[in-house]
């Protein structure tokens, strides 16, 4: 009787020993779940954020000087505001020439020939070349105003003083 006993008591004992693996097992799996769930929701978010991108304002114009329609786009997206400058190719494709991270991320406006405007090209020193003209407000939303000019020999756009 004693030993019968003693015979399930170990199988019962046995058999917990593996449930309780089998538990420890289970949990330690749901724990790296735990883990890993926020880590790929927060991956993928950042994924999501990182292509979301508004153009907010496109204006078309030479101001690299060699009569090629260029097209400006003033692009928010989810830490900057950028300037993106594409020359359109004959498949219909855009062609990217230059990306410019603005130094301020608030969108802004100002008066132009009478009009409130967020972009604009014009020659504004007189050289015969177009300048880019982008508004912005700062963090203490002051509006700032930013001039970009064409550099043939970098081929490449800088920031100009007003
Ligand atoms: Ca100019």
């Amino acid at each position: 009787m004693t030993m019968a006993f003693s015979l399930i008591s170990a199988k019962v004992s046995g058999f917990i020993s593996k449930f309780g693996r089998f538990i420890l097992v289970a949990a330690f799996g749901m724990l790296f779940v735990a883990a890993l769930v926020p880590d790929i929701r927060s991956t993928i978010r950042a994924a999501l954020l990182q292509d979301f991108r508004n153009v907010i304002s496109t204006v078309h114009g030479d101001i690299t000087g060699d009569g090629l329609n260029l097209i400006v786009a003033k692009v928010r997206t989810r830490d900057s505001l950028l300037i993106e400058i594409y020359h359109p190719q004959e498949d219909g494709s855009q062609k990217l020439l230059a990306r410019i991270t603005l130094p301020d991320k608030n969108d802004g406006f100002f008066n132009f020939n009478g009009q409130a405007t967020n972009l604009a090209l014009d020659d504004i020193d007189g050289d015969g070349f177009k300048e880019i003209i982008v508004p912005t407000f700062d963090q203490n939303m002051v509006g700032q105003l930013h001039i970009y000019r064409y550099d043939a020999a970098s081929n490449s756009f800088y920031k100009a003083a007003l």
